[in-house]
């Protein structure tokens, strides 16, 4: 591979004798559009890591509630009780809709919802361990920082105190949502009612201490600045470094489409940012060890190209999606097992089937 850019070239030799990246590297790379030297680097360092294999989970989500009073102006998905549309599950529909997923034996439910005042901390516990009644081998992977944030206030408890009761219950992960971008000038203008960043970084900090893994995301493609941008993966590397307790890395690609945020434009981000995203947050993100690329914000097609910058996992079947559809994800609803597994294999990759904790079911060679 020949690196033409001085200023890669210099960024190129950091990585090949493991120094890590700079704040300066990283907004280098993000701006430059030298794709084939960028693929090349995050490549290499993926396939040091994972060699050719591409994880994916047979999962299903759980979307129980579109009620939420945050009403952040990125999401087409969040209604007001009372609108046309609003829902809430009771804790039997999200039990029938597990037990659905019981039959295409799946490993993880994802279950995540608005911030909706009718539920409370009992709700949650009572899925989860009628859940792990009927269903013990299947990891409950649920409720992103925003919840558990918003329980702790409801009752008046910890942070500590809502995650205890929870993984006693039976929860065993949580998922990366609500991140957003760190910058206070960006949650300003799109999410003002939402968590600090600092919360949210404090919630995963409890979490890692409860020994609950968690993932961790960015929603990008609106209005944050590249710097930004990379100042969030910084204060994700930062909390890391101190806890290990991260999973994975999921860049978020905004859908524009039915939300309350302008951009000028109503398609999503470019192709080109995309794998950008994703091959510089495996050169920034050194101590992740998984970088996931949701296959249903950037398209199957895409994802197929990602997996030669940097990405070693795309996340699972699915089965349901809303959040992203309601902005104008045009992506299918689910993929099936083989599906994942043919998208790896055309793109000369190893599928490996994959529990919630990234230890290995089954390989596809
Ligand atoms: O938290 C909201 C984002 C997230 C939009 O942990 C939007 O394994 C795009 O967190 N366009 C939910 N995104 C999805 C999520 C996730 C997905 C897959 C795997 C994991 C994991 C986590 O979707 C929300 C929010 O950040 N979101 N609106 C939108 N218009």
């Amino acid at each position: 591979m020949i690196i033409e850019d001085k200023n890669i070239l210099k960024i190129a030799d950091k990585v090949q004798c493991g120094e890590r990246l700079n704040k300066d590297d990283a907004i280098y790379l993000l701006s430059s559009s030298d794709l084939p030297s960028i693929a090349f680097l995050a490549n290499m360092v993926k396939e040091k890591i994972h060699n050719k294999k591409v994880y994916f989970v047979v999962n299903r989500h759980i979307t129980h509630t579109n009620i939420c009073i945050n009403r952040c102006s990125f999401c087409a998905f969040a209604k007001s009780k009372g609108d046309d549309g609003a829902y809430m599950l009771s804790c039997d529909e999200v039990i029938k809709k597990a037990l659905e997923a019981k039959e295409m034996n799946v490993c993880e439910l994802h279950i995540v919802g608005g911030l909706n005042p009718e539920l409370d901390l009992n709700y949650f516990v009572e899925i989860i361990k009628k859940l792990r009644e009927i269903m013990p081998d299947v990891t409950i992977k649920a409720l992103t920082a925003v919840e558990v944030d918003y329980l702790a206030a409801k009752h008046g408890i910890s942070v500590y105190e809502v995650l205890k009761v929870l993984k006693d219950a039976g929860l065993s992960y949580l998922p990366g949502g609500g991140a957003e971008v760190f910058s206070q000038r960006v949650r300003k203008a799109v999410c003002p009612e939402k968590i600090s960043a600092d919360r949210w970084l404090e919630v995963h900090r409890t979490a890692h201490e409860l020994g609950i893994p968690t993932n961790a995301t960015i929603l990008y493609g609106h209005v944050e600045t590249i710097e930004e941008r990379v100042d969030h993966m910084l204060k994700l590397r930062e909390l890391q470094d101190e806890t290990g307790g991260f999973m994975a890395f999921i860049p978020l690609a905004f859908q524009p489409k039915n939300t309350g945020l302008n951009i000028g434009r109503d398609y999503a981000t470019t192709g080109c940012d995309d794998l950008k995203m994703l091959a510089v947050s495996r050169l920034l993100l050194d101590n992740f060890k998984h970088i996931k690329a949701y296959w249903i914000n950037m398209g199957v097609k895409l994802v197929q190209i990602a997996l030669h910058f940097g990405v070693d996992d795309i996340h699972g079947t699915v089965v349901e999606e809303k959040i992203s559809h309601a902005a104008g994800a045009n992506a299918k609803q689910a993929l099936s097992k083989k599906e994942l597994i043919d998208l790896i294999i055309q793109s000369g990759k190893l599928p490996v089937e994959r529990d919630a904790f990234y230890n290995i079911v089954k390989v596809y060679n």
